[in-house]
């Protein structure tokens, strides 16, 4: 395959790899640890993998060598994260590191590659083809939940034909909750298969305390904000249209958020903040009209309004309708499959209370459509498949006609609408991003190495050089708590939304009158991979904030 010419420069880029793993590690077991939340319910589930320790690696002096070669096996869950081949090179280099007889194995296309049996052995050859670019193309991903005693253990069957200790699984959330039961299943059954998981995902929403950042989540911020420089460029030169700009990011309003901080647009909603003050569709489409409207008092009919993609969950009433409406696929799904869209609409109205049947039907058909669509294997709602940005400028153009019929607004409104999402989440890893997730996959290898399961790789101290990376693993136990899935409670990992207490947060709301109300954009410009550390190597800013630095 030819490549171009970054590609090909790129390839070179060596990874910077924390001083702690650098040459032989050992590691240091800290306290016991708990659960979120729900500790009784969590440790009843997870009887043998509840409450192990923190553990960190150091150097060490008198390395002891693992005897044995061993094979590995990887999946790549979910949606594609920017780094993701670095940390199967990671993974690759730190095995080999250990021992050069070790061998690595993909499963290709996601769980299913596991439970069916359709893998591939990972060579340096063939590894050498992905360092440091984006995407998931080297074995491919998928949404496939591995979640029964079946699926198990048809993937045990695979690992024990090519003699696999350890499987990594490279996801969200939703993925390394997964991890956490198949690594509590095999050592129920003394299968003699570890499993450990590394933080992905572009949405961010996959922190805490031990885990400071998803990978992804800085190259795809990075991307979308360079994209919304060069609109706000277009529209001040223009001077003629709104930008309904939706930004993906599911559930959580941190990428919005950090494209936010990145470009200062004239407005951002953040999702966590609607529900926080109980905003209705009606708040807040009357405070975005107010902005419009006092610009257009200072003669510009023009700017920008961030949308995160997972708005429409976050009001209130959409909350207790969603939740109904999930009950209701679920429960009547026979009879639903076999209808057209509008008796489909008509149905799912009959099923619901009075008073989500009503807000179901004041929707435009298309949007209520989209909220009915099948939730994802996870449960989740689609939130990509909503078109929020068009229904959002809708009933502001509606209201804005109303104004100026009462005289209330004189200004000239139109709209563009987009949705990055895509875009983002393949593109080539920013420096932060390909060392990161270099340093998770070799960790990952040392976690193998030292015989743990149930743990996910953490890589922390993030806002420091990566020499100064301190390295180890979380118990992925402790980042649990029980939701309602499915109409059932399950143990998953808690998601981490904005705090609205949160330094970041308070940074956008501290600036947000003074950026509706000026034109104050920002054009932060393309990744660049090459040149002056403040410009190749800064960290999102939202790490920088959240690690108490300014911007
Ligand atoms: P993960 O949670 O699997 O990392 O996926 C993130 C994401 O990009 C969300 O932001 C988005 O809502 C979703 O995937 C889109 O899903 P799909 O790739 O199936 O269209």
């Amino acid at each position: 395959m030819k490549k171009s010419a970054l590609q090909r420069v790129r390839a070179e880029y060596q990874p910077k790899l924390p001083k702690e793993l650098q040459g032989d590690v050992k590691v240091k077991f800290g306290e016991a640890t708990n659960s979120v939340a729900d500790q009784e319910a969590i440790k009843q589930l997870f009887p043998h993998t509840y409450g192990m320790p923190v553990v960190q690696f150091e150097h060490n002096d008198e390395p002891e060598r693992v005897e044995e070669p061993f094979n590995v096996g990887i999946i790549l869950s979910g949606g594609q994260a920017p780094g993701g081949h670095n940390v199967v090179s990671g993974i690759f280099d730190g095995l080999k590191k250990l021992n050069k007889e070790n061998r690595l194995y993909g499963f290709l296309m996601g769980p299913s590659g596991f439970i069916n049996h359709q893998y591939m052995e990972l060579t340096a050859g063939y590894i050498a083809e992905y360092r440091n670019t984006g995407g998931f193309d080297i074995i491919g991903s998928g949404r496939t939940k591995l979640e029964n005693p079946e699926q198990f253990e048809a993937g045990l069957k695979i690992l024990k034909e090519l003699n696999i200790k350890a499987l990594v699984i490279i996801g969200g959330d939703d993925s390394n909750t997964n991890a956490a039961v198949l690594a509590e299943y095999y050592k129920n059954i003394n299968a003699g298969v570890q499993v450990i998981g590394v933080p992905k995902t572009i949405d961010g929403d996959l922190k805490n305390d031990w885990i400071e950042a998803s990978f992804g989540f800085d190259t795809a911020c990075k991307v979308y904000s360079e994209v919304i420089g060069n609109i706000q460029r277009d529209c001040n030169s223009a001077k003629k249209y709104y930008h309904f700009i939706k930004l993906m990011g599911r559930s959580a309003s941190h990428i919005a958020l950090e494209c936010a901080l990145e470009t200062q647009p004239n407005y951002c909603l953040i999702s966590e903040e609607v529900l926080a003050k109980r905003m209705t569709l009606d708040n807040i489409v009357s405070s975005i009209c107010y902005m419009i409207s006092e610009r257009a008092k200072l003669g510009w009919n023009f700017g920008t309004i961030l949308i995160p993609e997972g708005l429409i969950e976050f009001i209130p009433s959409m909350k207790v309708l969603i939740s109904e409406l999930n009950e209701v696929l679920v429960n009547y799904a026979s009879e639903l499959e076999s209808l057209s869209e509008s008796e489909k609409l008509q149905a799912i109205q009959k099923h619901l209370s009075p008073a989500n049947a009503e807000l179901y039907s004041s929707l435009p058909d298309r949007i209520a459509l989209q909220l009915s669509l099948d939730r994802d294997s996870h449960g989740n709602v689609q939130v990509s498949l909503i078109e929020t940005e068009s229904l959002l400028s809708e009933m502001i153009g509606k209201r804005l006609a109303e104004m100026a019929r009462d005289g209330e607004y004189v200004g000239k409104f139109a709209a563009q609408h987009h949705f990055f999402g895509y875009e983002g989440r393949c593109a080539d890893p920013t420096n932060f991003d390909a060392d990161y997730t270099y340093a998770l996959g070799y960790n990952a290898a040392m976690l193998i190495n030292s015989g743990l399961t149930g743990y996910m790789s953490s890589v922390r101290n993030l806002t420091d050089k990566p020499e100064n990376w301190i390295c180890g693993g979380i118990p992925i136990t402790m980042m649990m708590n029980m939701e309602r899935r499915n109409g059932e409670m399950k143990p998953v990992i808690q998601k981490a939304l904005v705090n609205l207490n949160g330094r970041p947060y308070l940074k956008y709301a501290s600036m947000r009158e003074t950026l509706a109300l000026n034109t104050l954009y920002q054009y932060p410009g393309p990744i660049q991979y090459f040149g002056p550390a403040e410009v190749c190597d800064r960290p999102s800013m939202t790490l920088l904030l959240e690690h108490g630095k300014e911007i």
